[in-house]
């Protein structure tokens, strides 16, 4: 199977978790796209959907989904998003779209986070793929000072990338994440910083990991 099958697959099962009447959290990337295409099918089943970003809301409307602003919604039910890497306990890395705070915003109003990918992203310990800050622009040099000072690892500035919120995006290259509820925590903390890709205080409820084997279900 190809990669984008894996992603289609674990997309396809996802649909078990979509909770009918309720408002589902949706998130970026690839994956997340199978997934917009797989609810178009059963979007009457469902009030609607908040979206993690500008992309991602395009498409649901594109299939004519009811995409919710967040400050008009009091419960979504489930999140469903892909991730850069899962650890075993279902410690996550994500940004990698660089949509990292508003998934993040979005999965804390949500009820269960429902993370879907292909086995690529399976890891023993979170690191290998760059862990993305999302910063206050004037902040950058600041940041990265302190992150070098702090973790250690390389924190390079995406080039000529913006994110939806006006800010600047900073990978680490180099970690290696042992403790990635005190990383998050701590990098959290640096004055300047919006949010990380850290998703580890709040893990993923299940991982939905597409294999050759099928759709492991991880929990
Ligand atoms: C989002 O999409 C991000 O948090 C993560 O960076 C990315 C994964 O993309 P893909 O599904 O294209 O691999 O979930």
């Amino acid at each position: 199977m190809t990669q984008d099958e894996l992603k289609q697959k674990v997309a396809q099962a996802a649909i078990e978790y979509v909770v009918p009447d309720t408002i589902i959290g949706v998130g970026t990337g690839s994956t997340a796209n199978f997934f917009i295409d797989e609810l178009a099918k059963i979007k009457g089943q469902i009030q609607g959907t908040v979206a993690s970003s500008e992309a991602t809301a395009e498409r649901l409307k594109s299939h004519g989904i009811p995409v919710f602003d967040l400050n008009s919604v009091a419960e979504i039910s489930v999140y469903i998003d892909g991730a850069d890497e899962a650890d075993p306990g279902l410690h996550l890395v994500k940004g990698g779209g660089g949509a990292l705070t508003r998934e993040k915003i979005v999965l804390a109003v949500a009820d269960k986070f429902v993370c879907i990918a292909d086995d690529s992203k399976k890891v023993d310990v979170l690191g290998k793929f760059p862990l993305p800050v999302e910063v206050i622009p004037m902040a950058r040099s600041y940041v990265a000072r302190e992150i070098v000072k702090r973790f250690g690892g390389e924190p390079v500035l995406r080039d000529g990338f913006t994110t939806d919120n006006g800010n600047v995006i900073l990978d680490i290259h180099g970690l290696q994440i042992v403790d990635p509820v005190a990383m998050e925590n701590e990098l959290n903390s640096i004055v300047g910083v919006v949010t990380n890709g850290l998703f580890a205080a709040r893990n993923a409820d299940v991982f939905l990991c597409g294999t050759a084997n099928g759709v492991e279900t991880i929990t």
